[in-house]
């Protein structure tokens, strides 16, 4: 089964899915040991891999380590066509269609195609959306791009449709990375009953029973970054708070 054939049965049965991710640039390999450890006794569904910066070049060496010690999928999330490897298992082929730069609608897709056909990675289209979380986030200000303002949900609706009528084949709703509040339960809500896609949830997650309200109110997969990297221990109780949303469902969580 393919990662996204696996994340449509998840959705289809209803299994909420976590997702940790990683920045190469940020992570120091003493606490990405214990990520791992930690991620492999709390059966989070996924990894990904991405920042906004590549100050240290240390993609492959962090990809690496995980396929070392465990058999989690790895998906980049690219800041950039710099952040492609075909050392992981799939990418998230972002369009940031809550932003109006044609460089990240569709410029970088079109330099980094011809490297994609030729890889091993399972290439996934991903409607990206930036909801204002309460700050300017990195994301913001490289992409040059304003973030959706986190009261109107029907702009978010009406973007998510058309990135689902243009084929694309996921949605990742983020309030970027360190966000003071995380995208907005009604906003959840009201993308996912209007469109059929997955959805990814993150930025600014930080407590287990938000994650858990997030994934109650729509999200098909969380993702948290900064929580983990200041306490890789709260992967165990993150995923608690999602997986167990799956407990009255027949199929097991993964
Ligand atoms: C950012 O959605 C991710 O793009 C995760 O954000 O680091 O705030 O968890 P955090």
């Amino acid at each position: 089964m393919t990662i996204y054939q696996s994340i449509l049965k998840g959705k289809a049965d209803g299994l909420k899915k976590l997702a940790v991710l990683i920045d190469p640039d940020k992570v120091k390999l003493t606490s990405l040991e214990q990520t791992i450890q930690r991620a492999q006794d709390a059966n989070v569904d996924l990894f990904f891999i991405g920042g906004s910066m590549i100050i240290n070049h240390r993609l492959e060496e962090v990809i690496a380590n995980i396929k070392e010690r465990c058999e989690i999928p790895v998906m980049l999330f690219p800041g950039s066509t710099f952040q492609i490897t075909d050392k992981a298992d799939g990418l998230l082929f972002l369009s940031l269609i809550s932003g109006r730069n044609p460089e990240m609608l569709i410029g970088k897709h079109v330099i980094a195609a011809p490297y994609l056909r030729n890889s091993s990675l399972e290439v996934i289209s991903t409607g990206y959306m930036l909801i204002d979380g309460g700050k300017p986030t990195s994301v913001s200000y490289i992409s040059n791009t304003l973030p959706i303002p986190s009261d109107k949900s029907d702009i978010a609706v009406s973007t998510a449709l058309a990135g689902e009528m243009l084929g694309l084949k996921l949605l990742y709703l983020d309030a970027g990375s360190g966000a003071s509040q995380s995208v907005p339960l009604p906003m959840i809500t009201a993308v996912s009953k209007n469109t059929d896609l997955p959805i990814i949830v993150g930025g600014g997650i930080r407590k287990p029973a938000q994650a858990n309200a997030l994934a109650t109110a729509g999200a098909d997969i969380i993702v948290v970054g900064n929580a983990f990297e200041s306490d890789p221990e709260l992967i165990i109780d993150m995923s608690l708070a999602i997986h167990k949303l799956n407990v009255n469902i027949s199929t097991p969580h993964k």
